[in-house]
């Protein structure tokens, strides 16, 4: 063990010269950030130095291997805070923003440019971000755990709040960085990311006394260099939990003071913090509507509080508690007679889509229903319903979709712009794990989370394009373009085997594996049954106006009336909005269930050309991560397999149709799909021959 340790510690020192070097033994925790490379550079700081510009200064000299570098503040009308010029002339370059954070993401940029190769001798950019606020979500608990976190423990909280050392996973940065716990910040920091929710959604109302505040301030004191903000998550019920009241209604005064007081409190101790982000009177949380009170009266309690100090309230449009027999209108139901209500300091956090985080969604019917109330995307970075950590899903191409649906059916930019506050927030995929993810390549979700809250108009290739570079310098063009290709292929594969043509949900307890047949006695809209609506002649779940749910009318008619009509509905969203027959004819000239087959099938096709194709980068790739990858792309194949025999042998049940001559025969029964047995994670030590067998 010591031995190990000793090797990877003197290997890693080796990898720490230079990338040119090739393959090296590598954890993964340096993410796509360079080490520190000799840089031989002048940087000169032409204004007052600040913990920010230092931090500037070092990684230029730590990474910039041109001329010199000049960093200057300068301020000019119109220009955003974070905002930033970068020009070189006969390879002088000057970085120049309004703010020492703007030099700071000028400074990360330039390092971006160099290993992308495109920092040429005379050139010029300005960048200026389009959300201003630029969030993760951990859903840390301080126990220790994270929901739906599948990278290890969680990288803030350990058992009851004692507070972890931030990056004390990353060990390389511990062992070369003499802060010792600033990987966290730099990695958000170098794309843009400027906050953080450091404790989940469903709070535990410890979160406020007065023991973990105190954590909170000193993980704000190490972020804040880094221009990132600390917010929390709080427990409505906190006047009662914590403050020993009796109520926690917000037309209480007693209430009401208790929150101003908390804020006064926690504004003596972290003066820049953040805000609160509130899930209420959503899946057994409690909330304003406990007292017959309003989502307004609930978040304008706690926007009164914050609001001398510059404070924001993030309350959850994710109301998981059905009023409606269909979810998908939940978000819009509670919130648009609302609208109108909230004080500008509140911003309504939305999810991307109306149900939960799917691999597939329309945009949420929210976006675009309230006209003088701020909004916020929130995306789930973490990969709850996409295989989790096991399996490879870049979700660059997920986002890019929500932009483009957002931009062209719901206004976003102008609402984004009219708001007060403009934000945006992903529920991040970070834990203990050595290389934070769990999933090696899951790393490129963080990275494209980051630089998609900046420019939302850049496209999941070149960030994916951008993110190979700078994490595996060393490949050559072929292998570089092959692993491009396979993260831009791989949250496709996923859709076509968990959720072809828009059958959603479809997943047994854990999230993870299929269970189309689940019909247990519990809530009906938590049952994949609910959602599938599969019975002897048709499948799918009627959203529209004519004979359904009428979620259809809640979008702007544009994209309402395009999805009602099932001849202009895309087979992408099909079963989303549509029940028909097995035999409906889709888009693409099959039946619905040969459609079916044929994309699982598909699914399936292309999870094994994704191990095609990392097996040719053998020796290109740090060998344990290499092998790490190999495992979880030979469990991704098997989990594609077992769900296509899943869904596909229990439809058959419902209505006796053959499989098509182009389906493979089933490996598993349904008896056997339905068996949790199945459920057994990652592959625990295949040989080397299973790793390159590939059907
Ligand atoms: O996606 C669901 C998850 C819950 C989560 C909830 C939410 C934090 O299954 O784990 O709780 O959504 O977003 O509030």
């Amino acid at each position: 063990m010591i031995k190990k340790n000793l090797i990877t510690l003197l290997l890693t020192g080796l990898s720490f010269w230079g990338f040119s070097m090739g393959a090296h033994a590598d954890d993964g925790s340096r993410l796509w950030l360079q080490q520190s490379s000799k840089g031989d550079a002048s940087i000169y700081l032409r204004t007052k130095s600040t913990p920010t510009t230092d931090i500037a200064v070092q990684e230029l000299k730590d990474g910039w291997n041109g001329g010199q570098v000049n960093l200057e503040i300068k301020k000019q009308k119109g220009m955003k805070r974070d905002a930033f010029t970068i020009s070189s002339k006969n390879g002088t370059v000057t970085i120049s923003s309004p703010s020492d954070i703007g030099l700071l993401y000028g400074a990360y940029k330039l390092l971006q440019l160099q290993t992308v190769g495109s920092a040429t001798a005379n050139f010029s950019i300005t960048e200026s971000p389009f959300h201003d606020i630029r969030l993760l979500n951990h859903w840390d608990n301080l126990d220790g755990n994270s929901e739906r976190g599948y990278a290890g423990k969680s990288i803030f909280w350990k058992v009851q709040g004692f507070p972890r050392t931030i990056g004390e996973n990353a060990t390389a940065d511990i062992r070369n960085n003499p802060l010792n716990n600033t990987a966290y910040a730099r990695a958000n920091a170098s794309v843009g990311i400027n906050g953080a929710v450091l404790n989940n959604v469903n709070a535990s109302p410890k979160v406020l006394t007065t023991e973990v505040l105190r954590m909170a301030s000193q993980y704000a004191n190490v972020l804040r260099p880094y221009g990132i903000r600390v917010y929390l998550a709080v427990n409505f019920s906190s006047p009662v939990v914590v403050g020993g009241l009796k109520t926690a209604d917000p037309m209480d005064k007693e209430v009401q003071n208790w929150w101003k007081n908390k804020a006064k409190e926690i504004y003596s101790m972290i003066p820049d913090f953040g805000g609160f982000l509130v899930k209420a009177n959503s899946e057994g949380q409690p909330g304003p509507m406990d007292y017959g009170r309003t989502h307004a009266d609930g978040a304008n309690l706690l926007a009164r509080a914050l609001r001398p100090y510059g404070g924001i309230v993030m309350w959850r449009a994710f109301i998981n508690n059905p009023t409606d027999p269909d979810r998908a209108k939940q978000a819009r139901i509670e919130f648009e007679h609302l609208d109108g209500q909230f004080l500008d300091n509140v911003i309504i956090q939305v999810k991307n889509g109306p149900i939960d985080f799917q691999p597939r969604e329309p945009f949420n019917a929210l976006f675009d229903a309230l006209h003088k109330t701020a909004e916020m995307p929130e995306f789930q970075i973490t990969q709850e319903y996409l295989g989790q950590a096991n399996h490879l899903a870049y979700l660059g191409t997920m986002w890019e979709e929500f932009f483009k649906e957002v931009m062209t059916y719901a206004n976003y930019k102008q609402n984004q712009l009219r708001a007060r506050y403009n934000a945006i927030a992903g529920v991040a995929n970070t834990g203990t794990d050595a290389d934070w993810t769990g999933h090696p390549l899951a790393q490129s979700n963080w990275y494209a989370f980051g630089r998609m809250a900046w420019n939302p108009d850049l496209d999941a290739k070149s960030i994916a394009d951008e993110w190979v570079h700078l994490t595996y310098p060393s490949l050559d063009d072929k292998q570089h373009a092959t692993l491009v290709s396979m993260l831009m292929r791989s949250r496709e594969a996923v859709v076509d085997y968990e959720m072809p043509i828009g059958l959603h949900h479809q997943f047994g307890d854990s999230h993870y594996a299929p269970g189309a047949w689940d019909n247990r006695p519990i809530r009906r809209d938590w049952l994949p049954v609910f959602y599938n609506q599969a019975d002897a002649n048709g499948i799918g779940f009627d959203r529209t106006k004519a004979t359904g749910t009428d979620n259809t009318s809640q979008y702007n008619p544009e994209f309402g009336d395009m999805v009602e009509d099932i001849r202009t509905c895309p087979d992408k969203y099909l079963l989303w909005f549509h029940h028909v027959s097995w035999n409906h004819k889709c888009q693409t000239g099959r039946t619905v269930w040969e459609e079916l087959c044929y994309r699982f099938q598909n699914g399936i096709n292309e999870a094994r050309q994704l191990q095609r194709d990392w097996n040719s980068l053998e020796g290109a790739i740090d060998p344990d991560i290499f092998h790490d990858v190999q495992v979880r792309l030979m469990t991704q194949t098997r989990d594609a397999e077992w769900w296509k025999d899943g869904c596909l042998l229990y439809f058959q049940t419902l209505h006796g149709m053959s499989f098509p001559d182009f389906l493979e025969p089933p490996t598993h029964t349904l008896d056997e799909c339905k068996n949790s047995r199945l459920n057994v994670g990652l592959y625990r030590s295949p040989t080397h021959e299973e790793l390159n067998k590939v059907r």
